[in-house]
């Protein structure tokens, strides 16, 4: 008998988006009034009203009610009072004036502290979540077309329902145990030679690493499946070579497909109808980063297995993880849409642009990129049904990832492939991780990374992490430090950025010695973290959570959004602004301090409940043991193929031997 029950209702005539896999679950009765509207019962009663007339679910909070949920999101853990869209959009602006970032994460969880109750809406379009935006005490949900499946889980704790919603939807993606270790990423590294060069950084300092991310500059012309031979004249032997030092390289690949004669990937796509179609049958001509590209349609069983055995091309030399990348789609323009730009540009070439011409002119080249009606300009074949892509839009990238992880289930069979991706949708946490996006090097931002890995291990994305240092604009020192105190607690820990900003390897800073320590604690972390991570993806459970999951009735704890419980023994409480050497920190409960300079030189103080003013240096990390729980601890190595998984050491607090359970495996 599980802790939570799951119940369906069905409204108008959804799509069967994949999400779910729990058989046998029948929609509920229910009969809409004569104005159309119905409620369900929950733990708060006859409360949540769904109205097909005015498309919309609503219900009442109130006061003291929180509400989690939404995944990979703006804002904080909890997500009342802001207005969010499900709808995977390419945003390189993480600002909290945003409603979309790159994922549709349509759960939520309704919580006063006593009773709660959760729901899941598995529709692919947009869905407007408006949470006490236009009314501070209303929770609105709407929907352009009504035809959806609404699951409601009901249990004691927002725990047992993220145990449902895991139950209904599957089991975490779980990747290989080298990729628990510390990636180098860049956008602008393009030879064999700059990657050895980044290797050779890590090496002769000897700071742990595990993998090189290779971005798109390892392409032949930005051409999915294909490796720059100039470059890289000998891939596989490149691969191999970098593998005997302990470090994978893991390529990107992009959603659309270079439009170029010979290119097989492309001929093939074309030949079986594998791409997506405009109204007229054609295929739909779009740009992205190889100029002219078709969007592979992921949608259809037949072109997902084909774009999936393409993966091959890259297995077979010797790769094992790959990320997904550019799948919102993300699209410079459509050639329709440009020639429309055009026209109207050349109309208003020999008028004076008055202030609305001015802005109807700029409007016009501003609005060619991941333009809304783009998006209805073409279709899939959604195995025989014939849908508009705006309708079934947060699938895509879900869809392009299922490609690639049901081709690994297939070619790859004994063996985990590292997986991730920048859009996602429930359901796709079966196949993959998310990296969060193009972030920016901002101290706002390390807190926003904070807030959202708990959301998205509720919703079942256990693997992902941040870009560490920040994506976008010029890092600094300091603040690439502090990131690394919070992604060094993250399952995908990954220090990426922007072509054009500072570059931000940690070798090329000056206290390297710390940064050294820094990665060196996490790798001590590794049998710890894996293990709590494999226990949250083999029970559904969470990985990151909240202190309100742990600490319900606790209101301070509740309301405590920068300080997150990782795994079942600790909590951290990071520093995240610039030029701070400490922080104020609740403790929900006694705890122990444990205050981390590197793995075997840190202090460990016993502080009872309740606010403390902690110092922390820009060296320092703050770990706090929760009574009755023990943290392992191992030497580090230089990869986690050469950790010790066995000669731990522990700390404990309060703790009886035997209160910590190590799981570990092959990886
Ligand atoms: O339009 O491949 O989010 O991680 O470095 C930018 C280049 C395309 C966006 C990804 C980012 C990656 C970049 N990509």
């Amino acid at each position: 008998m599980e802790d939570y029950q799951i119940r369906k209702f069905t409204i108008g005539k959804p799509l069967n988006t994949g999400a779910v896999v729990m058989e046998g679950l029948v929609s509920e009765d229910f009969k809409a009034d004569e104005k159309g509207c119905f409620s369900i019962n929950t733990a708060f009663g006859e409360s949540l009203c769904i109205d097909l007339t005015s498309k919309e679910i609503s219900f009442n909070m109130p006061e003291d009610l929180y509400v989690y949920g939404l995944g990979e999101t703006i804002r904080g853990i909890n997500k009342r009072g802001w207005q969010y869209f499900s709808n995977n959009s390419d945003e390189p602006h993480h600002e909290e004036a945003k409603r979309s970032l790159y994922a549709a994460h349509n759960f939520l969880i309704l919580d006063d502290g006593k009773k709660c109750f959760g729901l899941f809406i598995d529709h692919p379009g947009k869905v407007d979540f408006d949470i006490g935006y236009t009314d501070p005490d209303l929770l609105t949900i709407r929907f352009e077309d009504m035809d959806f499946d609404l699951y409601i889980f009901d249990g004691k704790e927002p725990a047992e329902l993220v145990k449902g919603l895991r139950g209904l939807t599957g089991r975490s993606y779980i990747p290989p145990k080298w990729a628990f270790g510390y990636g180098q990423s860049r956008w602008g590294y393009k030879t064999a030679d700059e990657l050895r060069a980044v290797a050779k950084g890590y090496k002769e300092l000897g700071i742990p690493i595990d993998m090189i991310y290779m971005d798109i500059d390892y392409m032949q012309d930005f051409k999915d499946f294909t490796v720059n031979p100039e470059r890289f004249p000998d891939f596989p032997a490149f691969v191999q070579e970098m593998k005997d030092q302990g470090i994978h390289l893991v390529p990107i690949i992009d959603a659309g497909v270079k439009m170029e004669e010979g290119y097989d990937v492309y001929e093939e796509g074309v030949k079986n109808d594998f791409f997506c179609k405009k109204e007229d049958g054609t295929n739909l001509v779009a740009a992205v980063w190889p100029g002219k590209v078709h969007f592979p349609d992921f949608l259809n069983s037949k072109a997902r297995e084909w774009f999936g055995d393409k993966y091959k091309v890259l297995t077979d030399a010797g790769i094992e993880g790959f990320w997904n990348d550019m799948n919102e789609p993300a699209i410079f323009y459509t050639e329709d849409h440009l020639k429309e730009v055009f026209a109207e540009i050349k109309n208003l070439e020999n008028k004076e642009l008055d202030i609305w011409g001015f802005f109807q002119f700029r409007g016009l080249i501003e609005t060619i990129a991941n333009n809304p009606e783009d998006y209805k300009r073409f279709y899939h074949d959604f195995d025989g049904v014939k849908v508009r892509h705006d309708k079934v839009h947060n699938l895509y990238g879900f869809y392009m990832t299922r490609a690639a992880g049901e081709a690994f289930e297939r070619n790859n069979k004994d063996k985990r492939i590292l997986m991730f991706s920048r859009a996602s949708y429930i359901g796709m946490h079966r196949y993959g991780g998310v990296w969060t996006g193009d972030n920016m090097s901002w101290w706002s931002h390390i807190l926003l990374n904070i807030w959202q890995m708990p959301s998205l291990n509720m919703t079942g994305f256990l693997y992902s992490g941040a870009d560490t240092g920040g994506f976008g604009c010029d890092t600094t020192e300091d603040l690439l430090m502090r990131w690394i105190q919070v992604s060094m607690f993250t399952p995908l820990f990954r220090n990426h950025s922007a072509l054009g900003t500072r570059e931000q390897e940690l070798y090329r800073f000056k206290d390297m010695n710390s940064f050294k320590n820094m990665i060196e604690l996490r790798y001590a972390l590794i049998p710890y973290i894996y293990s709590e991570f494999m226990k949250a993806a083999l029970n559904d459970g969470m990985y990151i959570k909240p202190l309100s999951f742990e600490y319900r009735t606790d209101k301070r704890a509740r309301e405590t959004e920068d300080q997150i419980l990782v795994g079942d023994s600790i909590m951290i409480a990071p520093v995240y602004q610039q030029n701070k050497t400490g922080r104020y920190v609740y403790l929900p409960e006694d705890m122990k301090l444990l205050r981390f300079r590197s793995y075997n030189d840190f202090d460990e103080e016993e502080l009872p409940a309740g606010d403390h003013y902690i110092n922390a240096n820009l060296n320092e990390v703050l770990v706090f043991l929760r009574p009755g729980h023990i943290l392992p601890l191992t030497t580090p190595a230089q990869n986690v193929a050469a950790l010790n998984f066995r000669d731990l050491s522990y700390i404990g607090y309060k703790a009886a031997p035997g209160s910590f359970t190590l799981y570990t495996d092959e990886g």
